[in-house]
């Protein structure tokens, strides 16, 4: 990849971060994440396809509710927003170059910021999504999706597609138009729908119904569009439970699959799973990355971590090797992904104020992804863990109980073995036995 570094140089005396290897204590290098290296059929670096997230690591400055953001950006000083965009721009692929990454996503107005008008702001998208294309041309550098933000605009206090408004519908149907064409123009892999204020805070002023019919029209209408005009990639629903809305319409994988199987839009859409929705909607991680698996819509991932302590999206870097271990087995164990890929939808701390802090974290977080593949590919080479479990399975492998899983037997069948078997023998889960065995190969 080629170091990009813009007409200003933002992170200097920061080179190039490359794999050391984990006897290294150079704090700017990878221990485990050696792009290059061969896991089975795919190096690491294809087969996480590792993302950055505009609107954490370029935006964001640490606001909270209880005081302003802490981060003083040097790319947000420039007084015209338009420059502020492009020196954004060039500090966002200076450090994308530098930490390696070949791909990254991001919002519409994260790239610039919203102007007084439509008209305003699509001049100015026009703008910085022709910088991107450079960008991206002179860098190597992909998009891994592109989202429109629906949330953050008082106008969408009352949701986005599912507002009881309908000039509030049109006017983020507007902004999808020029999200998925910012989208189609800079060759995304995806396009991501994350249902910011699609949910409802109370019932007594909301028709759920009427909302949901609403949000799948506008899917429909999105999807339409952006085939028709040549996007051949995947689109994405990310599940959340709550925050910002009290529900969240997308609450899990499971109430998407619900929802996109009602309204006919498995064809063309995924889930993108993330790990900090997963533990607020009281699943781990990897049981919604099986839910979508077993439906057949993995498509990618936003990678972070909550805090055991509380109930908020804190949106942390990764650091539970263990977690990503099980997360990885059900990846690798699908076959890995195909459009999609690792997004660090994670921010650093807000008294983590040192630009440098956005290295650590990416570090932290790419090392941590990679010492899970190491160690979940040898888990499933090993094979032993994949063999216990389906042993579990196996007296459905053969005679009756085959019958029975073909739908052969019916209820009276099962009552008349019953009677013929008596009780069944007590059989172990051997819980700890598998992750001790998940252990052995961290
Ligand atoms: C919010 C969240 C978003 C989406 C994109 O919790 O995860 O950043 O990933 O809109
Ligand atoms: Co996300």
């Amino acid at each position: 990849m080629k170091i990009i570094k813009g007409n200003k140089q933002y992170f200097k005396g920061i080179r190039a971060i490359k794999y050391e290897g984990k006897e290294s204590d150079n704090p700017l290098a990878f221990k485990f994440y050696n792009p290059k290296k061969k896991i089975g059929k795919k190096t690491m670096e294809e087969h996480l396809r590792f993302a950055i997230a505009y609107w954490h690591t370029f935006c964001g400055t640490g606001g909270d509710p209880f005081g302003p953001g802490t981060k003083n950006f040097p790319w947000s000083t420039a007084t015209d927003p338009v420059q502020r965009g492009l020196d954004k721009m060039d500090a966002a692929f200076e450090f994308i170059t530098k930490i390696g990454a070949p791909y990254y996503c991001f919002h519409d107005y994260d790239l610039v910021e919203e102007g007084a008008t439509l008209k305003e702001s699509e001049k100015r998208l026009r703008k910085i999504v022709d910088y991107a294309k450079e960008k991206q041309k002179a860098s190597g550098v992909k998009l891994l999706w592109g989202t429109a933000n629906l949330f953050s605009n008082p106008r969408y206090m009352n949701g986005a597609a599912t507002n009881p408004d309908f000039n509030v519908v049109c006017y983020a149907g507007a902004q999808v138009k020029n999200a998925i064409d910012a989208t189609i123009e800079l060759g995304g892999a995806g396009y991501t729908f994350w249902g910011g204020r699609e949910g409802y805070m109370s019932l007594l002023n909301t028709n759920m119904k009427r909302e949901q019919e609403h949000l799948a029209r506008f899917l429909q209408a999105s999807r339409d569009y952006a085939r028709r005009n040549g996007f051949k990639g995947s689109f994405y629903i990310e599940p959340k439970p709550m925050e910002p809305s009290k529900h969240q319409y997308d609450f899990d994988a499971a109430t998407c699959l619900s929802f996109l199987r009602q309204f006919d839009l498995m064809d063309d859409f995924k889930l993108n799973i993330e790990v900090n929705h997963a533990t607020l909607a009281s699943h781990t991680f990897d049981h919604e990355l099986q839910v979508a698996v077993d439906a057949g819509v993995l498509g990618s991932i936003d990678a972070n971590r909550g805090d055991n302590q509380n109930g908020w999206d804190t949106d942390q870097f990764p650091n539970n090797v263990y977690e990503l271990t099980e997360a990885m087995l059900v990846i690798l164990k699908a076959g890995g992904f195909k459009t999609g890929g690792v997004n660090f939808d994670a921010k650093t701390r807000r008294n983590s104020t040192d630009l440098v802090d956005i290295f650590h974290a990416h570090i932290g977080g790419m090392d941590t992804f990679a010492r899970a593949l190491l160690a979940a590919n040898a888990i499933l080479e090993d094979g032993e863990f994949l063999s216990l479990r389906k042993g579990r399975y196996a007296s459905f492998d053969s005679g009756n109980g085959r019958k029975f899983s073909t739908g052969k037997l019916g209820l009276s069948n099962l009552s008349a073995l019953a009677h013929r078997k008596g009780e069944p023998e007590q059989i172990s889960g051997r819980q700890e036995y598998f992750e001790n065995l998940l252990n052995k190969f961290i």
